[in-house]
């Protein structure tokens, strides 16, 4: 018999609860602000990537679900935390369209820009509105991540899609506090896990003389117990 797997669960690392506001988020910054700590949380208490997102219901600014980088912790390419926040949202709401609603529409906020993969799962989600802080182009500059081959009119074909319900695309907001986030996890020697590249940049570091402390993580093998999950 070949050992072969049958399912894979991304969770959220432990202690996500206690990070959630305790009132509405009413504002886009507002929201960014918070999705940016989730964002930082994530480098410093998980060791993960340096991306954090959020899905709100637009009308009630209820929050529906949260996502952060889990690549690294999960084994999974596909564990961005747009893709952790919209696969949440859609369980928490009972919907794999999140636009099949006409009277519930729901808004992703996001710490980075989407990358290849995440346009593409931004599109087929259902959400009619996108919000975003880092671009890209900052990710790529402060971090060193590959976001791929991200087509240059995304935000135009988001918000003009015909048949489809389009997506609104808001840039740039809290993009500097996003962009401070970037150059931690950079500076923290923590690794660039893009494809072809999570060997090679073991330790990997820009612009800093920052102390990496991540391979002993797993060397270890801490976990949630220690701080990390
Ligand atoms: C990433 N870019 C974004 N926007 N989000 C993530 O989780 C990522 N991981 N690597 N690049
Ligand atoms: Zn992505």
């Amino acid at each position: 018999m070949m050992n072969l797997t049958e399912s894979f669960t991304i969770s959220l690392p432990c202690g996500w609860k206690q990070q959630l506001p305790d009132h509405l988020l009413l504002t886009d910054e507002e929201k960014m602000l918070f999705v940016i700590d989730l964002a930082r949380w994530n480098v410093q208490a998980h060791g993960g990537g340096p991306f954090a997102a959020a899905v709100f219901e637009q009308k009630t600014g209820q929050l529906i679900s949260i996502g952060v980088n889990r690549v690294v912790s999960g084994l999974c390419s596909l564990a961005h935390a747009e893709a952790v926040a919209l696969a949440l949202a859609q369980q928490t709401a009972q919907q794999y369209d999140l636009s099949s609603k006409r009277e519930r529409s729901f808004e992703l906020v996001t710490s980075g820009q989407p990358c290849i993969q995440c346009f593409g799962m931004v599109w087929w989600s259902g959400v009619r509105r996108l919000v975003v802080a880092a671009r890209s182009t900052d990710i790529e500059r402060l971090a060193g991540f590959d976001e791929g081959p991200i087509p240059s009119d995304w935000a135009e074909s988001l918000s003009s899609r015909s048949p489809l319900p389009p997506v609104e695309v808001l840039m740039d907001v809290c993009r500097e506090q996003a962009c401070e986030v970037l150059t931690e996890y950079a500076v923290s020697g923590q690794p660039n896990y893009s494809p072809g590249r999570s060997q090679a940049n073991w330790g990997f570091r820009i612009g800093s003389t920052g102390q990496s402390g991540r391979s002993e993580y797993f060397s270890k093998g801490l976990c949630c117990a220690d701080g990390f999950t």
